[in-house]
């Protein structure tokens, strides 16, 4: 195992006291150790959002996109770089909503990366307008009579789009996630850890209290089988007195994007030494960045 001050970064997180994106960051450090992932070998990219500020937390290659767009990044990092762990950070309005489509794609592509989508079903940085998992009825500062849509269920969708590895967390469990984290990570493909995370300031529905009532651990469960689809789709669908959390469903043997992609063979881009220009060229290069 590594040491996890590796990961420690210079910035302070300016989360909320209390926020559960603090479970999520010691979670993904204590995963990247128990995996010995040096700090150099992993990439996180995020998009815009509370949740999205924690590649400025972790001592590891870090990138910033726009709102909605950590996943074709992401997609396009590990194309380009094949040997890199590559992990997708989103809050659920992120990964869930305006990236919503590039959620779909990610899935069926099965490019290797991890995706973890820091849910607390309420946009969190824009100060609690209602999420795509926001419960109907929700009450938030732009639904005062509570949202009128169903929301959407991340678990089931990414089931029926063919996801290979399909994982539910809880940030107040942060033990527990290390663990998903580290399996989505070895799995090879697009994988999947949707966290609850409680906004402890803009979604007073969802709190700690609310899941560690009601969250149970599917492993714990002799009867479960993360390989059946059908017991997944069931599972995925279960919300209310009791919520699980675990690997819902993993399978293996499916290829990835890369692996068929017969350019890589050698290697991505960035891994392939570059060719040596000619005096010419050293020059217009040098004429066009000075
Ligand atoms: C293209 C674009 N649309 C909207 C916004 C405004 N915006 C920034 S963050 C955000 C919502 C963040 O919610 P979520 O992704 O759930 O993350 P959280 O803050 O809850 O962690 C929105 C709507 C933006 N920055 N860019
Ligand atoms: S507003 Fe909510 S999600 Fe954002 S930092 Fe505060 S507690 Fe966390």
């Amino acid at each position: 195992m590594l040491d996890l001050k590796l990961y420690k970064s210079e910035n302070k997180p300016t989360w909320c006291p209390g926020c559960g994106d603090f479970g999520i960051l010691n979670a993904v450090k204590q995963a990247l150790a128990d995996l010995e992932i040096w700090p150099h070998e992993v990439l996180f990219v995020s998009g815009i959002g509370c949740g999205s500020k924690l590649p400025d937390y972790i001592n590891a290659n870090g990138f910033t996109t726009v709102h909605g767009r950590a996943l074709p990044v992401a997609q396009g990092a590990k194309l380009a770089h094949p040997g890199l762990h590559v992990v997708a950070v989103t809050g659920d309005g992120d990964g869930y909503g305006i990236g919503g489509n590039h959620f779909l794609h990610a899935i069926r592509r099965n490019i290797d990366i991890t995706h973890i989508v820091e849910d607390n079903l309420v946009y969190g940085l824009t100060k609690g307008q209602y999420s795509p998992t926001s419960a109907k009825g929700f009450v938030s500062s732009t639904t005062p009579e509570g949202a009128i849509e169903r929301a959407v269920n991340p678990l089931a969708l990414a089931l029926a789009n063919g996801a290979t590895f399909v994982a539910r967390g809880f940030s107040g469990d942060p033990k527990h996630l290390a663990s998903l984290f580290a399996q989505a990570l070895k799995h090879p493909g697009y994988a999947l850890v949707d966290v609850l995370q409680p906004c402890v300031i803009y979604n007073r529905l969802n709190t700690y209290d609310f899941y560690e009532q009601r969250v149970y651990r599917l492993e714990e469960d002799a009867n479960y089988d993360p390989h059946d689809p059908e017991q997944a789709w069931q599972r995925a669908h279960e919300w209310g007195e009791r919520i699980p959390i675990g690997v819902l469903y993993q399978e293996s043997g499916v290829p990835t994007y890369e692996e068929q992609v017969p350019a890589l063979a050698q290697g991505g881009p960035a891994q392939r030494p570059m060719p040596p220009l000619t005096e010419a060229e050293r020059e217009a290069l040098l004429a066009e960045l000075v």
